[in-house]
């Protein structure tokens, strides 16, 4: 059976994985995030997702120690997809600010334009 192209929703599973351990390779453990790892993906891949987060440590620093359940000051990917769980309900919610549920399902723009 030839493998079929992957869909945009399986790339975009692909991409996080691929996200993740671009940074979590850097230092130390290679398939967890230290503090330093987890900033620069946040600075560099989630810019606008997280403004707010990307200019300001100690919001960071909160979000960190909130996806950190094991205290271990270190994100393995378990802990740290918990935050794009968080984003991505987040941006669905932002999409319907204006725009009820239900019949008429429509929706905003991406990106919280
Ligand atoms: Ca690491
Ligand atoms: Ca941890
Ligand atoms: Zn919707």
């Amino acid at each position: 059976m030839a493998a079929k192209t992957p869909s945009l929703m399986e790339r975009s599973i692909d991409t996080i994985i691929h996200t993740f351990h671009k940074h979590s390779r850097k230092e130390g453990n290679r398939d967890t995030l230290n503090k330093k790892e987890f900033k620069e993906l946040v600075t560099k891949d989630l810019a606008n997702f997280m403004k707010k987060e990307k200019r300001c440590e100690n919001l960071l620093t909160d979000v960190m120690e909130d996806l950190d359940t094991n205290q271990n000051e270190e994100l393995s990917f378990e802990e740290f997809i918990m935050l794009i769980a968080k984003l991505v309900f987040a941006t669905h919610e932002s999409l319907h600010e204006n725009n009820p549920r239900g019949h008429d399902h429509s929706h905003g723009e991406l990106l919280g334009k």
